[in-house]
């Protein structure tokens, strides 16, 4: 794909060249820019590595998503940069780890925006290189200057600022208000009749909150959850007001999958990015009816369903409007899985065999593979790579630098100090990749990988995520070291026996960090 594209611009130069015109032509210019292709980037929310049956799993079917991977390269050597949500999208988007910068954990949802507006971003890249760029759902790294968004009126900063020409945005996650969407700068639907309040500190207003009116809820909560309730689910934050555009629960999925249909048929003569950002499948995991109850696993069963009839849906719109051969698609996850995540939804008692992590040790917000080791899956527009399981170690970082490289940017600025290019890798020819990475935990410590070692700083701190979901946090006093090749599950620590390795990590690691 890469020499193809090299091809088309010499072919440009040569036809400008025979018509010994000065200028290059309008029209061909935009023919060159039409040869780049499209970037569909579908990003799910705490989806497993082994969530998906073409990454193992049994006791579901994900034919879409694993159609994906048979007419692409499956990557089962990839991470996010975090355990959790709002870091592994700082990085995806900025090419920088997010523990470089402050106040980048799980964000409320009245958080001012994360990114500097004038950093180099991955939409910002791709907008100099004549694409048209789109988000789609959710968000999740803040909106609005310092005082935080401005709910009634224009909210901006926010992705139309770092290099967006559209979006539609559930500002937080589904678990936090407010519930409703944002387009551009201005929440969809809100009647100025009825201005919406946000409070992340107090109750506001006279809504219920799931404390004070249990039997109210739909949806109970197992951890946390319990203030304002919004269609019959508390939510995380309290909110009033705004009633006509709280959105409903059950559709967000399809609301999701019309709006990126619209921005796809909105580009005309120019290419695209659209990030596609679930909601599916965080909590609160509530299928649309044409999914309740089909997996025999429960709700969080029913969204990975629910998230594969997403997929299918993309494929069908990109195959409908003829632009299949000209689109990447990317499928991958902000962090690793979850059961409970904070509602009593069944997720453990209908789990039966079925492993969200592939049998990685950890999960979401765990300093181990679980918690950042996720599916990635590319599938290139013209067969690149089909069928290629790929073991090449990769970081969601590294997209920045390497759809910089693809599209023909070649230098980008140095602000962004940890993305690589590694085109390579994407494109199934690079089959080592990175040297090493950083992942980062909740809350707690950093762990550095080289080759298949493993290193996890020593902190001290809780062994198990404090507020309910028994998943080990990775915290220990000791430093910890495996080897990823032959304990894949990091069950033996093997610092005492390679004591130089663990000062050699440990240096390495701080040096990384000073950069
Ligand atoms: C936690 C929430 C969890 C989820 C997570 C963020 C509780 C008890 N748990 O604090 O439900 O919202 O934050 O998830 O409130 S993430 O995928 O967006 O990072
Ligand atoms: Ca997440």
């Amino acid at each position: 794909l890469k020499s193809s594209l090299i091809v088309i611009f010499l072919m440009l130069i040569i036809s400008c060249k025979n018509k010994n015109s000065e200028n290059i032509d309008a029209i061909d210019v935009l023919q060159a820019e039409q040869q780049k292709p499209n970037i569909v980037f579908i990003y799910t929310d705490d989806l497993g590595y082994g969530d998906i049956s073409c990454y193992g799993a049994t006791s579901i079917e994900t034919p879409a998503i694993d159609a994906l991977a048979k007419d692409g390269i499956a990557f089962h050597n990839a991470y996010a940069t975090a355990a959790t949500c709002t870091p592994s999208r700082y990085s995806l988007l900025t090419g920088n780890y997010a523990w470089r910068k402050k106040g980048t954990g799980v964000a409320p949802g009245d958080q001012s925006l994360l990114i500097d507006t004038t950093r180099t971003t991955l939409p910002g890249i791709l907008k100099t290189a004549g694409y048209k760029t789109g988000v789609v759902g959710k968000w999740h790294l803040g909106l609005g200057g310092l005082n935080g968004p401005d709910w009634n009126g224009k909210i901006t900063p926010g992705p139309l600022e770092i290099g967006f020409d559209y979006s539609y945005l559930i500002p937080a996650t589904g678990d936090r208000v407010p519930c409703v969407f944002v387009e551009n700068h201005h929440i969809v639907n809100l009647d100025s009749n009825d201005p919406i309040q946000v409070n992340y500190k107090e109750k506001i207003g006279d809504w219920p909150t799931g404390l004070e009116n249990p039997e109210l809820l739909t949806l109970k909560p197992s951890q946390g959850h319990n203030n304002t309730i919004v269609n019959g689910i508390s939510r995380i934050g309290y909110m009033t007001g705004g009633k006509a555009a709280l959105w409903d629960d059950e559709t967000i999925p399809m609301e999701l999958v019309d709006k990126s249909q619209k921005f796809i048929n909105s580009v005309k003569g120019q290419p695209f990015f659209l990030l596609l950002s679930t909601h599916d499948i965080h909590v609160p995991r509530i299928a649309n009816k044409m999914f309740q109850g089909k997996s025999n696993m429960g709700p969080r069963g029913d969204v990975i369903l629910q998230l594969d009839w997403t997929v299918k849906q993309i494929m069908n719109t990109l195959k409908n409007q003829g632009l299949l051969e000209n689109t990447l698609i990317v499928f991958s996850s902000d962090n690793g899985p979850v059961v409970d995540d904070g509602y009593h939804d069944q997720a453990s008692e209908l789990l039966g065999n079925h492993k969200p992590t592939g049998g990685l040790r950890g999960g979401k917000y765990s300093a181990y593979d679980g918690g950042s080791k996720i599916p990635l899956i590319i599938r290139w527009p013209d067969g690149t790579g089909k069928g290629l399981v790929s073991n090449a170690l990769f970081s969601q970082v590294d997209f920045l630098s390497s759809f910089a490289d693809l599209v023909g940017v070649e230098n980008v600025a140095n602000d962004v100090i940890d993305s690589q290019n590694r085109l390579d890798v994407l494109l199934g020819e690079d089959k080592i990749g990175r040297t090493s990475l950083i992942q980062e935990s909740f809350m707690g410590p950093l762990s550095y990988l080289e080759g298949s070692w493993k290193y996890i700083e020593p902190l001290n701190g809780p062994k198990l995520v404090p507020w309910g979901p028994v998943i080990e946090t990775g915290f220990q006093k000791t430093p910890q070291l495996y080897d990823l090749k032959n304990d894949p599950k990091e069950q033996t620590n093997l610092a005492e026996n390679f004591p130089d390795k663990v000062k050699e990590f440990r240096e390495k690691l701080m040096i990384l960090k000073k950069d």
